[in-house]
């Protein structure tokens, strides 16, 4: 890191100690997976240096923007709309963990049999090694999954920031409306904390700004249809990880440079892998960062991975948000439709993601599927079975957790996959 933060993460409340090991352990598994990789586009430069001043430069950011009266809102799910956060000039930052820090001690408050995902985020938050959660003024959850539900009581009683926005379980016309008047108590409930009132003017600027960040992903996206792929999976990973975290407009200036550098190589024929690589598409839980082990054991084993569908991947970016409404009503209508487009695990029934996998892995030109599972998250772990059956591509199982303990089994596993393809 370029500066001295440690009085800036002090003031936060962060214990130096636990995020010392913390940011070391980062440094050293990033130089080994990312640094390690060969051909490189140059625009990763950019994103490299946003994960080594993730905490530090990016937290100065918020804390000099709070100074001016900004508000920081962390939120867990791509159900919350960021567009009506920046729509009261907030700054939304993604607060789901993907390393296992403080297991021990989330272990204590949460049952064992709980995914890695919500005991990354407890225990951050138990160890205090988590800049961007102490920084937030509000943190939004959301009705998801079980575990979520019930480990936001506990997030509320360790910081008093907690507000719930209900998101229905099923597609009906009553779950819509019920998700419309949700989206309506979030409204005010922001404006309550900021002191700003959400304008036409100001709801288009959000939702602009965050349609411009979903074109340049999707642009991003569709050149890792090509063969040779322009770009590992791990770097689009990356990239999609830190779309949560950087601000909106820098990112998506940086995807699009990134994206014309790519086109370049698509015309010169580079890519990061030989032509012919085995392609495969991810689908399933999301990879919270720094969560890169999947992609990493795939495309150390011969393959490559082209798509995420995912919530780090397409059902974060799909979709964009019509910009010629003439009310606020009429724009929150249109961001509760744009929302209910995202087909998640935890509704029921919830057949459109299977539409979602198959085309995603047509467009991209995938040969396989491979479903990850968090361990214990009982939404993905279910769907997997009508995913395979319905699919038509071959397929394989991954249910894992944030360890790496099993990272020979897994990566066994894989090449056999790949070698099948
Ligand atoms: S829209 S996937 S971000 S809920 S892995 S905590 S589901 S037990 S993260 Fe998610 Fe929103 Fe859905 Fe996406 Fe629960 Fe499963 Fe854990 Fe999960």
């Amino acid at each position: 890191m370029g500066q001295d933060y440690v009085k800036m993460w002090q003031d936060l409340g962060i214990n130096l100690e636990n995020h010392d090991c913390l940011l070391k352990a980062l440094a050293d598994i990033y130089q080994q997976i990312y640094l390690s990789q060969e051909n490189r586009p140059e625009g990763m430069k950019y994103f490299d240096f946003v994960i080594s001043e993730a905490h530090g430069l990016r937290i100065k950011e918020l804390l000099e923007a709070k100074k001016q009266g900004k508000k920081v809102i962390g939120t867990f799910c791509v159900y919350v709309p960021e567009e009506m956060i920046l729509a009261i000039n907030g700054i939304c930052v993604g607060l789901c963990a993907g390393a296992q820090i403080g297991f021990d001690e989330a272990e204590k408050v949460l049952p064992k049999n709980t995914c890695d995902l919500i005991k990354a985020f407890i225990g951050f938050k138990l160890t205090q090694v988590c800049p961007y959660t102490e920084s937030c003024d509000l943190l939004v959850g959301e009705t998801t999954c079980d575990g979520k539900k019930k480990a936001y009581e506990i997030l509320d009683k360790l910081t008093r920031k907690v507000y719930i926005m209900e998101v229905p379980h099923r597609k009906t016309e009553a779950s819509k409306e019920l998700f419309l008047k949700e989206l309506f108590s979030l409204k005010n409930r922001l404006e309550e904390l900021s002191g700003v009132k959400i304008s036409v003017e100001s709801l288009r600027e959000g939702i602009k700004i965050v349609n411009e960040k979903r074109k340049a992903l999707m642009r991003l996206e569709s050149l890792r249809a090509y063969d040779p792929a322009p770009i590992s999976g791990l770097d689009a990973l990356l990239v999609n990880q830190i779309a949560f975290y950087d601000d909106p407009v820098r990112f998506t200036q940086k995807v699009n440079e990134l994206c014309d550098e790519l086109e370049e190589r698509i015309k010169k024929g580079i890519g990061v892998k030989p032509k012919g690589t085995p392609r495969i598409l991810i689908t399933g839980c999301p990879f919270a960062l720094p969560n890169w082990k999947l992609h990493h054991l795939i495309e150390v084993s011969g393959g490559i991975v082209v798509g995420e569908e995912s919530c780090i991947g397409r059902r974060y970016y799909h979709t964009l948000i019509p910009e010629n409404f003439s009310s606020v009503e009429e724009g929150i209508r249109l961001l509760a439709e744009r929302y209910l487009k995202t087909h998640c695990a935890c509704f029921t029934p919830n057949t459109e993601r299977i539409e979602d996998i198959k085309n995603m892995a047509k467009d991209l030109k995938a040969q396989g599927v491979i479903y990850y599972s968090i361990q214990f998250c009982t939404p993905y772990l279910f769907e997997a079975y009508q995913v395979e059956k319905e699919i038509n591509l071959p397929f394989l199982k991954i249910d894992t957790n944030y360890s790496m303990e099993d990272v020979g089994q897994l990566k066994t596993r894989c090449e056999a996959f790949i070698e099948t393809l």
